[in-house]
């Protein structure tokens, strides 16, 4: 029942996180989704992603285009900041924004239509240029909304609910995020909280252009026999890589593992990124390695999932273009106008 508010008490024990809120303080409104939708669990899981490290809400700013997928950002985080923009344009909008005030943790949602189809220019300048952020694209090979046309994230010979088989070939979004510098590059499914909460995690703590590309079934127009993108294929297929644990800097390590079984990688702000190996030869931080691995595995007709790509040493858009560390809006007349003599010796050395 979509139209009624959600009730405002919640049960005085439930849990809290070092901020005193409870993972309900980290919601948004009532889903309009169909039930079943993948996209409400990726809600979910960023909800519990906030929740466990303990994110002030009012420091996020969620960006989305338009689908069924870029209306999420309505159903989680109700008190942050929210911006929804047009169809495939969120990257241009979520980069001036990081530019101006590089103080927000920056959420970009997208969906497949959305970041392969209309937006795939876009998609591709915002992790060429690294801007700090984490962008998850809730792929259904569909478009949702506008009732299940295939969108370029459909594989070659997979089936339309009504039997139409697509010709063309995918766009791999995993593949091209490597292939065009993103320094986080990772692939959850929908049905996997136990994997993708980690994932978001790890990506909400990089300090770089993160990309998830997160397979989240269409229960309306992308669930049935002959789609590869259905609950039931992407169970049978999928291949995780590794599973991953996020250990803040202040929490000491207690997880075990097989020795030889595991890799860490310490990020900038000191979180470590423990990941038990699934794929005994994988190294995550081997950019060609990976992408070779991808192509290997994706011919041999499985969908490769979990921790595919970290540079744990990452660039910025900010540190390659040497901006203020102060957001826009709070520098003074000061720091914004250098005065009449510094103005003369510009004119002076551009005669
Ligand atoms: C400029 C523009 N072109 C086309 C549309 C119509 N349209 C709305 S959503 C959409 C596709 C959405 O697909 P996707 O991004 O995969 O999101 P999903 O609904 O599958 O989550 C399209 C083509 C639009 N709103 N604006
Ligand atoms: S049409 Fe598909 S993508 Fe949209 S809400 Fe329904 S199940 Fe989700
Ligand atoms: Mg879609």
């Amino acid at each position: 029942m979509s139209y009624l508010p959600k009730p405002r008490l919640h049960h005085p024990t439930l849990p809290k996180n070092a901020l005193g809120y409870t993972r309900r303080d980290y919601e948004g409104a009532i889903s309009t989704l169909c039930a079943g939708c993948g996209h409400d669990s990726i809600s979910a899981a960023i909800i519990q992603a906030c929740w466990e490290l303990s994110i002030e809400p009012h420091r996020v700013a969620k960006l989305s285009g338009i689908g069924c997928s870029s209306k999420t950002p309505d159903y989680f985080l109700g008190a942050s900041h929210g911006f929804n923009s047009v169809h495939g344009r969120m990257p241009s909008v979520l980069t001036g924004a990081n530019l101006a005030n590089r103080d927000l943790i920056y959420l970009g949602i997208s969906g497949d239509g959305d970041s392969a189809s209309i937006g795939l220019g876009q998609f591709a300048h915002i992790m060429r240029r690294g801007v700090n952020m984490t962008y998850i694209v809730e792929n259904n090979g569909v478009y949702g909304l506008t009732k299940g046309q295939f969108s370029a994230t459909s594989d070659k010979g997979s089936k339309a609910k009504k039997g139409a088989v697509n010709t063309d070939e995918a766009i791999d979004l995993v593949a091209l995020a490597m292939q065009l510098g993103a320094t986080f590059v990772a692939r959850g499914f929908s049905g996997d909280k136990a994997q993708l909460v980690p994932l978001i995690k790890a990506a909400l703590l990089h300090r770089g252009a993160a990309f998830i590309d997160c397979i989240s079934p269409c229960v309306a127009f992308n669930n049935h026999e002959g789609s590869t993108k259905s609950y039931d294929f992407v169970r049978e297929h999928n291949e995780a890589v590794n599973r991953l644990d996020v250990i803040l800097g202040r929490q000491p390590i207690t997880a075990e593992y097989e020795p030889g079984s595991v890799i860490e990688v310490t990020q900038h702000d000191g979180s470590v990124l423990r990941l038990r190996k699934i794929a005994p030869d994988y190294d995550p931080t081997d950019r060609v390695a990976a992408m070779n691995y991808l192509q290997e595995r994706k011919a041999a007709g499985e969908i490769v999932t979990g921790l595919l790509y970290v540079d744990p040493d990452p660039t910025d858009l900010h540190a390659k273009l040497g901006t203020v560390e102060v957001p826009l809006n709070r520098l003074g007349d000061a720091e914004l106008c250098p005065g009449s003599a510094a103005l003369a010796r510009i004119n002076a050395a551009l005669r």
